[in-house]
This record gives structure tokens, sequence and C-alpha cells, in this order.
């Protein structure tokens, strides 16, 4: 489609997220764009194409936006945020407001009236890009916590459109969410949407108890009554794209690549694995703690067993991001001093993004996978690593409050909180027998292989199509 012609065609399916599929990058020299990495946009990518959609959202750099543009069939149109916009919307309301508060306020949430009229401002210009995106009758699926006053606003727009809208982070219990001083407007914002989608059931009913508290609607089984129009809410908990991380598993190179990790690491040390943003929810610091006690008390030694942890850098403007950074490298810093030896480090810590292959090859060398978030609205790196084990080795130590625990169970599921009880689980890990591991591997495929995020697309796709 000529450039020009984008930004004034309507697309029967409009997909908006805070950011664009795609991102910046270098090819001979020239800028470019690249698809995204990441589960939810090669779910979604089938979709938007088959359709004939467009993706509305931010590029990721402040200022001035690039014109709509077309990439690998999928219309991007870009929204621009400015600088003080980054502010308030993005660090402020988006990143420490909702998120410490959704995530069972592990830190303080700030509430700043200066950053919420961005949070305002930003929602108001995603609708307007949607309204005018739009075909008449055409859906709309609006992603996540950055967004949560577009449904309402677009419908004010466009009313003859179908409206849908998921949280994938959790959404918290009544006696948390209270205390924002725009959760009315948070409520009703969401309430524009025809569906509303959430990972987990308790978040499906929280929300369906505030929205009956606070914004005068009657509810009924899994539907809540707006006015004239009734609002399906439901659980859909989001998967991976389990064929992809499967096959390259299997990949020779992927293989070999895992054998030499196992030689780098020492022949014969068993490998737990810890793989997370570097984020406070993701309960990093106890892990590594946990990890320390089980040296300490002799469960196990340096020599036995030996701890990776991945943290990929995330949100690093922001001081609480920078103070779970140093306490966990200080941590590392006294375990490794305190234990290791010359050419035996008990813990291994690799801050950086690794490339996807490299990734898989790790879940492949992994003995014991430790995913455990104090509080998580699906975890995806629990799925990922299932989906690599096809020989059915493996064992997965899950978090109770991972949004993922309840289609897990047979992973060995702890308290995140509790230092002994995870330092005992991962040595239950390093020693259940071969057969019990397997046993559980393989019922905890099954439920991967059965509902994966392209199930996940097309089951709220239907929903938002028949409701
Ligand atoms: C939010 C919710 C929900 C990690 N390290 C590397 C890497 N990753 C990839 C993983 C995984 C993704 O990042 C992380 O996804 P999570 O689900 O674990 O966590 P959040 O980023 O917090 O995501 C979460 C999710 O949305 C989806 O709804 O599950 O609860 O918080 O895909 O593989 N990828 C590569 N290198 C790395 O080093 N390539």
């Amino acid at each position: 489609m000529p450039k020009e012609n984008i930004a004034d065609h309507r697309w029967p399916m409009v997909i908006m997220a805070n950011s664009l599929p795609v991102r910046r990058a270098k090819t001979k020299g020239q800028a470019t764009w690249e698809m995204s990495p990441g589960g939810l946009v090669s779910a979604l990518k089938p979709f938007v194409e088959k359709a004939g959609g467009a993706w509305i959202g931010w590029t990721g750099t402040a200022g001035r936006a690039p014109d709509p543009f077309m990439h690998e069939s999928i219309a991007n149109i870009p929204v621009p945020i400015n600088a003080a916009e980054l502010k308030g919307f993005y660090q402020g309301v988006c990143n420490r407001t909702l998120w410490p508060l959704y995530h069972d306020a592990i830190r303080p949430a700030e509430y700043h009236r200066h950053w919420w009229i961005h949070y305002v401002e930003v929602n108001r210009r995603f609708a307007e890009a949607a309204a005018k995106a739009v075909a008449p009758g055409g859906l709309v699926w609006v992603h996540d916590y950055h967004l949560h006053l577009v449904p309402r606003m677009l419908r004010e727009l466009r009313g003859d459109i179908r409206i849908g809208f998921f949280l994938h982070i959790p959404f918290p219990p009544e006696e948390l969410f209270q205390r924002l001083p725009w959760r009315r407007q948070i409520l009703e914002g969401t309430l524009g949407a025809d569906v509303v989608g959430f990972q987990t059931k308790a978040g499906a009913q929280n929300f369906m108890r505030l929205a009956q508290h606070h914004s005068g609607t009657r509810g009924r089984g899994s539907r809540l009554q707006v006015g004239d129009r009734s609002v399906h809410v439901g659980v859909f908990p989001i998967s991976i794209d389990y064929e992809r991380y499967e096959s390259t598993a299997r990949h020779p190179a992927v293989i070999n690549h895992s054998d030499q990790l196992r030689k780098n690491l020492g022949l014969g040390r068993r490998i737990v694995l810890g793989v997370d943003r570097l984020d406070y929810t993701k309960g990093i610091d106890v892990r590594v703690k946990a990890f320390g006690e089980l040296l300490s008390k002799g469960m196990q030694t340096i020599h036995d067993t030996v701890l990776v942890q991945v943290a990929v850098p995330s949100r690093e403007r922001i001081e609480e991001y920078q103070e779970l950074r140093s306490s966990v490298e200080e941590l590392v810093g006294q375990i490794n001093g305190r234990f290791g030896e010359v050419g035996i480090a008990p813990v291994h810590y690799l801050r950086r993004n690794l490339p996807f292959e490299e990734l898989v090859a790790m879940y492949r060398a992994a003995d014991v996978m430790l995913v455990t978030p104090f509080c998580d609205g699906m975890n995806l790196v629990a799925k990922e690593y299932i989906a690599t084990r096809f020989d059915n080795t493996g064992v997965l130590i899950l978090s109770e409050f991972a949004g993922a625990a309840p289609e897990l169970r047979n992973s060995v599921l702890v308290n995140p909180h509790d230092v002994d009880g995870l330092a005992e689980a991962i040595h239950r890990g390093l020693t259940m027998s071969s057969k019990n591991a397997k046993r559980s591997m393989r019922a905890m495929r099954r439920v991967i292989r059965r509902n994966t995020v392209h199930d996940w697309a097309r089951s709220f796709m239907k929903a938002l199509r028949k409701d």
C-alpha cells in the first residue's frame, strides 16, 4: 500500500498496545524496522495479517512520531509521546503507580495528580488514533494497564465497533485497588469494552466486585450490565508459541550449545536456572538468598550444583529498579565470595538479554528451573521451559503467586517469600527421581500443548466477535 494511503485507510482489526510490534534496527548502516521478539507479537501477527489490520502503539522514543508505515503486512500507526508524558504517563502512572499497586503493592505505589494528567492525555491520543483507523463495524483489541481509559474514550467516539481489553498483569483485590485516587476512572474506562479479559479467575473476580462497588454496574455470572450494554468479563490465560520453543530446542546447533554450556559450568554439576526481567516482582533476591542457604546448610556443595541467573535489564531509570539491581548484585557477590573457589563460582549472574537460541539452549541445559515471582500476571518463562523439555526431563519450581500456578499444578509449588522453604524445594528438585520428574513434566507439557498463545488469541477474538 502506498505510504500516503496508510494514514487514510480504515482497518477491520486494530491492535493497541503501549509498544508497536516493531523496533528500530540497522541494516547496512540504514535505520530500518524489525519485528520485536516476544510472544504477544508472534501470537497476534497472524491474526492481524489475515484480517488486514493495523497496530497502534509507541515507538519507544519520546518526541515526534514517524508517519504510519507498513511492516510485514501490518500497518504500524505510531502515537507520539513527548518527554513530559514519558515521565508522567509511562514512568509515572504506568510504572510507579499501577505496576506496584497491581503487584500486591510490593513497593509503595505513588499517586501524583500531575502524572495522572499525562495518563489521561496519552490515553485520549491513543483513542483518537483508533477511532480514525478502524473500519465501520471493525474490532479493536486494547492491551494492558497503560491504556485502561481507551475503551470508554473510544466508545464515545465510535459507537459502531467492538472493543476488547486484556490485562496482562494481575488485577488486585479490593483492599489494594481502592487506594487508587482514580479508581472510578480506571474502572469506567475499562468498562467501555465489550469483553474484558484477565489472566486468572482471581483477577476477573476482583474486577467484577470492584466494578459493582464503584461504578454502579450490576453483575450476573460473568457479565456486567453497564447502562444498556452487557460487558463480558472473562478468563483467558495467555500462553506461548509452543511449537517454536520445542522445535528450536531440538535444533542440533541449540543442542550443541547447551552441551557446551554444561561443559563450561562444570560437567557433573547440576544446573539451577532463573530467567527474569530485573524486576522487583520476580523474587530474584530471595531466590538467590535461598541458593546461598542451600550451600550454607550443606544440603548441596558448589561441586554438585550451580545457579545461573539471567537478569534482563528493565526500567533502569526508575529508582526501585536501581535498588533491586544493587541488592541482587551484592547478594551474588556475597555468595560467590563466601562459597566460591578459584575457578568455581556458585552463582553465574548474566545481566543481559540473550539471543533467542541462546535462551532456549539455557533452558535445555537447566536441570531445575526456578520461577519464583512474588506476584505475576502469568509468567511465560515457566511455560517456555516446559515447551523445551521434549525428553520430559527437568524440574520446574514455581511460585504459588504466578498466574501460571493454577495450570501447572504438577510443578514443585513454593511460597517465594520463604527462604528455607525455597532452599528445601531446590534440594527436592535436584534430588527428585527421574521417574517422578518425568511424570510431572509429561503432565505439564500436555497442558501447555493444549493451550498455546494461538489458542489464547483465537478464544479472545471469538468472544469479542460473538458477544
Ligand atoms: C508480562 C506480565 C505475563 C527473558 N529473558 C530473555 C528473554 N526473555 C523473555 C522470556 C519471556 C519474556 O521475556 C518475559 O515474559 P514474562 O511472562 O515472564 O514476564 P513479563 O515481561 O513481566 O510480562 C507476565 C506477560 O506479560 C504476558 O502476558 O506473563 O505476567 O508481567 O517470553 O522468554 N528473551 C530473550 N532473551 C532473554 O535473555 N530472547
